[in-house]
């Protein structure tokens, strides 16, 4: 079968390289079925929709496939309408977790013919196969669709898949591959990247987030997550991974296993990951550090042990605080994320967390709390007709830099004047602390990303920051 497969670019001139796994996967498990893959890949290839629409059209597909996750459904209802019109008998489906988590939604609007839901490599595939046989694709577990009513119908649950390693490596060859290796990384720095997926799910609770695997967590071979390594490393010259799981560190002996592998095999790797600051400890991450972990990005979101419970994040400002420290003293770099605007936030609340960030001398982004489909606080949201129309919602969906809906009793104004008076503070504190190297290293950074526009921006944020008093 003629399958295209389709990554959504998030807004021009906003490109966000990251490589899209997934659907990597995706068009990976479909080639080896032995179905025609074409990719028209929007963010790579920095694609217009008029030229996204040529080459869908141009690859002359049975089944069209988006991906990408929720902040661009706008831009695959887009898509799909128009290529309703043109191609009013291809079949379309779209994944991820923008569409497993509003499957009528992207059906209704889009124009889909079906959603896959969740993990995507084995319903896909039994979907393919079904197609190409003009066998029932209804039954096929974890796919959700309309019926002639226009009433949302889902198949039975589709199991998770037990043994990840059996999953083949993305295919990385059908993307424009060369854009992401050579892309900013996540810290911002020029080095040849390519992340590996490691393991899929996350057993805990926060109450923001959507876990598109689950609670249970299923993990991948330090051997075959190696040999994934090494694989790019070999084809694309990669200096620098990382693992963008839900959690790389939920486990301390699957950790540990995989640096005493990644050490043996790869002894000039560097890497990053994601973890929690409770599932860390002083020798794992002197065990990390030595197999090469150079940064580590922690969740803190607040410094507010009230707020830190009403996000169920089950763990304490204190404990945040000694773990940023501990992975300091272990050689790796410490990234905070930061939110503000949660149900509960108040003025004392917002100055807790510019405290904190003083206290472990870190600075980041402090982006608003934003409920996205799948989480309790969408839920929650929708529930208390905070959000009257989900499509226009998700529609204006961003990077959590604008504020979208305001969870808390403080007024829209006030919420914005504490951000910018937050994150300016942030920032000024964490300049004061080593100016001499500080803001030398800014201004070079900057320079290296070409952008004085974006130095003098911070430059005034940090002038205004110094006569700036709490509003
Ligand atoms: C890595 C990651 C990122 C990376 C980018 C990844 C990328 N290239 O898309 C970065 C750091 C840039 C990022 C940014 C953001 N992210 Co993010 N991210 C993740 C994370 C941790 C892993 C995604 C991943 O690659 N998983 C591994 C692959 C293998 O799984 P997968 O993508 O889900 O793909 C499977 C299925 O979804 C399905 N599938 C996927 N695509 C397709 C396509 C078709 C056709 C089919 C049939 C099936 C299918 O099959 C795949 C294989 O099983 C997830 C959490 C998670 N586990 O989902 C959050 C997550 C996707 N992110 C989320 C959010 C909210 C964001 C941000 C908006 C955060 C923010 N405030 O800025 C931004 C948006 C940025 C943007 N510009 O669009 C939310 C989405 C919530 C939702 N309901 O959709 C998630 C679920 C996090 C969360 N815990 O809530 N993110
Ligand atoms: S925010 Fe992180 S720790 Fe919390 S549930 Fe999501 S993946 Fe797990």
């Amino acid at each position: 079968m003629k399958v295209t497969l389709v990554y959504p670019y998030y807004g021009r001139g906003k490109r966000s390289l990251y490589f899209p796994y997934g659907l990597a996967y995706i068009a990976s498990v479909l080639r080896e079925a032995g179905n025609t893959i074409t990719v028209v890949d929007m963010e790579g290839d920095d694609l217009s929709n008029d030229k996204a629409i040529s080459q869908i059209l141009a690859s002359e597909p049975d089944l069209i496939g988006f991906g990408g996750m929720i902040t661009r459904f706008r831009i695959v209802k887009k898509l799909a309408q128009r290529l309703r019109k043109e191609m009013p008998s291809v079949f379309m489906i779209a994944g991820n977790s923008g569409a497993t988590t509003v499957p009528e939604l992207y059906l209704k609007s889009c124009l889909l013919d079906a959603v896959v839901l969740g993990e995507g490599e084995i319903t896909t595939s039994e979907l393919v196969a079904a197609l190409e046989n003009s066998g029932d694709w209804k039954d096929i577990p974890g796919i959700a669709y309309l019926n002639e009513e226009g009433k949302l119908l889902l198949s039975p649950a589709r199991e998770l898949i037990d043994d990840l390693d059996s999953i083949p490596f993305p295919a990385w060859d059908l993307f424009p591959v060369e854009s992401y290796v050579s892309s900013l990384d996540h810290r911002q720095t020029k080095v040849r990247h390519l992340e590996v997926v490691a393991s899929r799910g996350c057993p805990f609770n926060c109450v923001y987030c959507y876990r598109i695997y689950g609670r249970s967590v299923r993990r991948r071979s330090p051997e075959s997550i190696v040999s994934e390594v090494e694989e790019l490393v070999s084809r694309y010259n990669i200096e620098y991974t990382g693992f963008p799981d839900d959690l790389f560190t939920s486990d301390r002996n699957f950790v540990m296993d995989t640096c005493r592998l990644i050490k043996e095999r790869l002894p000039d790797l560097r890497w990053s990951c994601i973890g929690r600051v409770n599932t860390v400890d002083r020798e794992m991450l002197k065990t990390m550090n030595e197999a090469g972990c150079d940064w580590i990005s922690y969740g803190v979101e607040s410094g507010n042990n009230r707020m830190l419970s009403i996000m169920k994040r089950g763990v304490t400002a204190q404990q945040c605080l000694d773990s940023i420290i501990l992975t300091r003293e272990s050689g790796i770099q410490v990234e905070g994320s930061f939110m503000i605007g949660m149900f509960g936030e108040t003025e004392e609340s917002v100055r807790d967390t510019v405290e904190f960030c003083k206290k472990a001398d870190i600075t980041a982004p402090m982006l608003y709390v934003t409920p996205y489909p799948g989480t309790e606080i969408f839920n929650r949201a929708v529930n208390e007709k905070l959000i009257l129309n989900i499509e226009e919602f998700i529609e204006k969906m961003n990077a959590a830099d604008e504020l979208l809906v305001n969870l808390t009793d403080l007024s829209d104004e006030k919420l914005a004047a504490l951000r910018n008076w937050a994150q300016g503070t942030i920032g000024r504190n964490y300049l004061k602390k080593k100016p001499l190297t500080r803001i030398p290293a800014l201004i070079v950074r900057h320079i290296s990303l070409g952008g004085f526009k974006g130095l003098a921006h911070d430059i005034r944020a940090f002038l205004a920051s110094l006569s700036g008093s709490k509003p």
